[in-house]
């Protein structure tokens, strides 16, 4: 196979989402494995009793056991990990780092997993072996020689198990600090924030079961085809039983188009496919919040029609007086917003609006998702809570087929927040920790994403240590970041899989090979399984069935374990006793982590067990006790007052985006197979107006400049121009390849997270055209 980009091929794509073009990719993707039949097996077991969680994207799955419960992305996650392919000593021993980072990311993960512990040499400027138990005193020495503990940040990613982020958490907070820098710091922070505001509970507060009873379902800024491909199931059976689908989103995705079921013989054999929506609207990007106030505006209007004539109502007014605070001043907000304002800012004109509030009102149970289009823009947060409002104006939250579903995004990244990876941590879990555990929690505030590169670049934090991901390349301002990690004295990445991250290294680094959650980890008790909460609140365990490729890597808990011991030695309890069995560790979250008593018991029953969510019974943790109207203005611009004070205007505004062949920076192929794209990464999409009116042609080669106020250029290169259908004034291109233009200092109000959907930029004719990095052949 080719690892090397090519002359991007674009043609528009006009099959059904999944169906044959999925299998297709499926089978590709086994065969490549190196070790298709082993995997078939362990595949089948996904999301099964007994089996293992996938490590694809967070969504749930009925409890029952028996059908098939993966999807193409899934299979490919999965064949991703389980390759026999390996990066070992002699891997390190022929190339050096810096030959290693002129290589793409795709490359370097597919060389495969890492199998022994490594620690960088700068003088001969390669990665060695290294004992596990010197590369742990290699950490206490530096952990302990620090001035105080907040000078380390510890990163999670969320495949992170909720036995490996309970004992990661448990450990940084009796070394010292909550320096918690996390992924959902970029994902879903804005919907914790705005719910917590909102109802009391970050989280969202549907269950697989009520999408089978909504009336209508909204889904706003997500595209479920590539990143949650299981929810197709449900969407079309909602189409198929007559209830409204409605889509939100500037792209008109396939995957939110038609289906076509891959694991339904006759539909595959007559290339048959199912519609997954019955109304698509494209909003301007960052214009969601103005949407949703149109509508709420509409229902407004029609309430005051209806009370003067004397007809029902059209809010749910027992559920506003019982449940809700805030009315009135929202309902002043609605009246202080001008059509004139919501149709500019959303793009949208009053038919649309009309059209969309029409089905909203016709709708007894309403469900509203979201993900990444409406999380990642500066005001992210006021967007979620306007969601809300609609949300509370009918009702629509605690009763069956309806409520407010954030789509997460990692398998576990809503249960790394539940066991505490959290940098803003709730007072009630530190209070349980230093109850239980007798040592004093620190209570300051850490770091978030953000703040920790900003620490890092200037030499306030010196240590950084990563429980998955890829820190390098997963956060914007790409450049910088790879200088604040090279600024470390030391950077420790625990990991499956070769990234960038990894080059980066601080002037000490080590890589720490870890099982993924296909691995089988064997501790002194036997066979472990560990546990994960998906996005509907899920917890259920998680048992890997593939042999480990090598006997050096170990698990993400015993990792922690051995860190812990080496810097702490047994304060405040014997880390690796814990670590022969883990339901020894799941004794002590059932200890402090409110909804885990019995924990080990209640794993016991098929499909695991329902985390309460108080919002999901009408119950809320606000301060006041009801659910609260948020009455925010609308921005006052799309675009940026920073980029706004430049005086300087932007050709367009760019959201960075997935392929359907990648995980966030895992990169599994150069095809991107619904928007039509093959062999190339390095390619935007604009429309074709625009670019005519930017002197253009279709298919050029340009730079990207992005502009913000701080006086650094920001630019990536050689980026091949695709005529698209996308709304005039917006671009959209991959990332990571677009994380260098996103600011670091551009974040959500109240959220902190990078404003990834939103980047004003100007284009220019390519100097060059490199076609990528990448000289080396594939290693073996
Ligand atoms: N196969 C696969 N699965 C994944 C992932 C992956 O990379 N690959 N990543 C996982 C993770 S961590 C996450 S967070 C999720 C991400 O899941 P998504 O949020 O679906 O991911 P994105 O590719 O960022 O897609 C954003 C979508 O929002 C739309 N959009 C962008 N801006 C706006 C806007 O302002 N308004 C509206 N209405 N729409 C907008 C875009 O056109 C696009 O369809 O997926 C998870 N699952
Ligand atoms: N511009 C832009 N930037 C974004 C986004 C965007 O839409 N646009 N999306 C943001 C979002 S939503 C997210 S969630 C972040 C993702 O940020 P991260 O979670 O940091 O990134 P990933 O690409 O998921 O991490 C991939 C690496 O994780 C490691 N890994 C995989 N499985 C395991 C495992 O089981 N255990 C361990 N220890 N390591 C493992 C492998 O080494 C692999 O190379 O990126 C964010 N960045
Ligand atoms: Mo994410």
């Amino acid at each position: 196979m080719s690892l090397q980009p090519e002359k991007p091929r674009y043609r528009p794509y006009t099959g059904a989402a999944a169906g044959w073009g999925a299998l297709r990719s499926v089978a590709y993707s086994w065969l490549d494995s190196k070790q298709p039949l082993k995997n078939l097996r362990a595949l089948l077991k996904t999301n099964q009793n007994g089996g293992f969680d996938c490590p694809g994207c967070a969504w749930g799955d009925s409890p029952e056991d028996g059908a098939v419960k993966f999807c193409e992305n899934g299979a490919k996650a999965v064949n991703w990990e389980a390759t026999t392919r390996r990066v070992d000593a002699s891997f390190f021993a022929l190339y050096s780092v810096s030959q290693l980072r002129e290589q793409s990311d795709y490359w370097l993960e597919y060389q495969g997993r890492l199998t022994e512990p490594m620690r960088y040499d700068a003088a001969s400027d390669h990665y060695r072996p290294i004992g596990w138990d010197e590369a742990y005193a290699l950490i206490a020495k530096h952990l302990n020689a620090l001035d105080n503990p907040d000078q380390a940040e510890f990163y999670t990613s969320g495949r992170t198990s909720n036995e490996a982020a309970f004992l990661y958490q448990l450990f940084v907070r009796a070394y010292g600090s909550n320096n918690f820098p996390d992924c959902s710091n970029m994902c879903h922070e804005a919907s914790g924030v705005a719910l917590g505001e909102s109802i009391g509970v970050g989280k969202g507060s549907v269950t697989f079961e009520d999408f089978a009873q909504a009336d209508a379902i909204f889904i706003l800024g997500q595209n479920p085809g590539t990143n949650h491909p299981r929810m197709l199931e449900p969407l079309r059976e909602a189409v198929a039983r007559g209830a409204q689908v409605v889509c939100f989103n500037p792209l008109k995705e396939r995957g939110l188009e038609r289906f076509q079921h891959p694991q339904h013989a006759l539909e595959m054999l007559a290339n048959g496919s199912a519609p997954l929506n019955t109304a698509f609207f494209r909003p301007a990007l960052g214009g969601d919040m103005a949407a949703m106030r149109g509508i709420a505006k509409l229902l407004l209007f029609w309430e005051r029609e209806a009370q003067s004539k004397g007809e029902p109502s059209v809010f749910d007014h027992a559920f506003i007086e019982q449940h809700t605070i805030g009315l009135d001043s929202y309902l002043a907000m609605l009246d202080a917003t001008s059509w004139e304002d919501i149709e500019q800012q959303s793009d949208l004109d009053l038919v649309q609006l009309e059209q969309a509030a029409r089905i909203y009102r016709n709708a007894e149970r309403v469900i509203v998702c979201w993900a990444m289009g409406i999380t990642q823009h500066r005001h992210s947060v006021a967007t979620i809570q306007e969601i809300t409002n609609l949300q509370l104006l009918r009702g629509n939250l605690g009763k069956p087929g309806a409520g407010l579903c954030p789509v997460r995004g990692h398998s576990n990244v809503q249960g790394d927040r539940t066991m505490g990876i959290n940098e803003r941590p709730p007072v009630a879990l530190l209070d349980a920790l230093e109850n239980r555990f007798a040592f004093q929690v620190p209570r300051q505030s850490g770091h978030n994403v953000v703040e920790a590169i900003e620490a890092m670049l200037e030499g306030r934090s010196k240590v950084f240590i990563g429980l998955g991901g890829n820190f390098a390349q997963a956060t914007p301002d790409s450049p910088r970041v790879h200088q604040a990690l090279q600024q470390c004295a030391l950077t420790v990445q625990i990991s499956t899989k070769l990234n960038r991250s990894h080059l980066t290294a601080g002037r000490d680094a080590l890589i720490l090979p870890c099982l993924g959650r296909t691995d089988i980890d064997r501790q002194a008790s036997g066979p472990q399984a560990v546990t994960v909460e998906d996005s509907f609140s899920m917890i259920h365990a998680s048992h890997g069935q593939l042999e480990p490729l090598s006997p050096l890597m170990r698990s993400e808990p015993a990792i922690v374990a051995g860190i812990a011991k080496a810097t702490l030695g047994m304060h405040p309890l014997d880390w690796e006793a814990l670590i022969a069995d883990y339901a020894s560790i799941r004794r002590l979250i059932a200890d402090t982590i409110p909804g885990f008593a019995d924990f080990n018991q209640r794993l016991l029953s098929p499909g695991g067990f329902h985390l309460n969510n108080p919002a999901a019974s009408r119950l809320w943790n606000t301060a006041s006790g009801r659910a609260s109207f948020m009455a925010s203005p609308l921005p006052e611009s799309l675009l940026d007052e920073a980029v706004r004070s430049t005086g300087e205007l932007p050709d367009l505004t760019l959201q960075t985006l997935r392929s359907h062949d990648q995980y966030n920076t895992t990169i599994y192929g150069l095809d991107d197979r619904y928007r039509g794209v093959r062999g190339q990464r390095r390619v935007i999409f604009v429309n074709p107006v625009d670019i005519r009116r930017l002197g253009f042609e279709p298919g050029q080669q340009v730079d990207i400049q992005s502009l913000w106020n701080d006086g650094i250029e920001r630019k990536v290169e050689g980026f091949t121009l695709l005529a698209f259908d996308i709304p005039p004034g917006q671009a959209a291109a991959y990332y990571p390849e677009t994380n260098p233009l996103v600011p670091l200092t551009s974040v959500g109000i109240g959220s902190h997270t990078p404003t990834s959907k939103s980047v004003a930029i100007r284009l220019y004719a390519a100097q060059e055209n490199p076609l990528v990095a990448g000289t080396l052949t594939t290693a073996k």
